[in-house]
């Protein structure tokens, strides 16, 4: 069996009306990146970063996955543990749509992380209103998210992953933001075969073995039901 690993970016939620970062109205459009999205920002400033996030969490009970998020959740019946997805994203479309094999390396916004005893708790509401952490008790909750500066989760399962794999999928990400802009170099250095669906070429489009151009939605069904043919 052929061994996957998909990374996805703020592209594949796009059509599902999860704004992108750094399209035309995207995410960073409203605020400097280095205003909510740094552990600086948060400790300048925490309501603006916990409102910045809360507003996002209240967003997603407003928005479905879409075909694309869709198409991975059936390769993934078909493939079981051959398929790994790795997300940039923060949303919980991936999961909505019945993947399971997800892993997401910048965090979830359905979770927060105890600033005093380290815990990450499911959480689904605001963490503006400086709520205390269900485990010890301090009011210190951040939102769990990977913000620029700090390190990814889970690198060395990634690194196995694009270790061990025969193709790497890229959908949705610009390709601007490291370490995940380096993965496709990273597996094509270890064999893998290397593929993007994008809606336009990325920053990293020449180190891809295909580019192919058009929205997600389209995009990833056709090249699923192509791999399962
Ligand atoms: C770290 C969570 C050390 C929060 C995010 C090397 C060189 C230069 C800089 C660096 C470097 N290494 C590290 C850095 C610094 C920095 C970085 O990369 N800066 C950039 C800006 C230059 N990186 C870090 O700080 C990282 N940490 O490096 O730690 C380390 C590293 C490894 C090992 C040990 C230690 C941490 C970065 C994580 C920051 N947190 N998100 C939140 O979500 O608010 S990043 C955030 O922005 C997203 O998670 C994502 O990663 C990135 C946005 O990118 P995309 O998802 O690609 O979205 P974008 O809008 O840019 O593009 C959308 C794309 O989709 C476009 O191409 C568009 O064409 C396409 N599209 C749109 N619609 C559709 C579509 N495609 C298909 N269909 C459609 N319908």
């Amino acid at each position: 069996m052929t061994k996957v690993v998909v990374l996805t970016g703020a592209g594949i939620s796009a059509e599902s009306g999860v704004p992108t970062f750094r399209d035309a109205d995207g995410l960073w459009e409203g605020h400097a990146v280095e205003d909510v999205a740094t552990p600086q920002a948060f400790d300048r400033d925490p309501l603006v970063v916990q409102r910045f996030y809360d507003a996002r969490r209240a967003a997603l009970l407003g928005v479905e996955p879409n075909p694309a998020h869709h198409a991975l959740a059936r390769l993934e019946r078909s493939l079981g543990d051959d398929l790994l997805v790795v997300t940039q994203n923060i949303d919980d479309l991936h999961e909505r749509a019945g993947s399971t094999r997800v892993l997401h390396m910048h965090g979830e916004l359905l979770s927060a992380q105890c600033r005093a005893c380290g815990t990450r708790s499911r959480w689904e509401v605001g963490l503006h209103d400086d709520p205390v952490c269900p485990h010890c008790g301090a009011a210190a909750l951040r939102p769990d998210v990977v913000w620029f500066g700090e390190v990814p989760y889970e690198m060395d399962r990634i690194f196995d992953a694009l270790e061990s794999c025969d193709l790497f999928v890229s959908i949705g990400t610009s390709g601007a933001v490291y370490p995940a802009a380096g993965f496709v170099r990273a597996a094509r250095a270890y064999g893998a075969r290397t593929l993007e669906l994008n809606l336009q070429p990325s920053e990293g489009s020449l180190f891809f073995h295909e580019s192919r151009q058009g929205p997600a939605g389209l995009l990833v069904p056709a090249w699923v039901d192509e791999l399962l043919a």
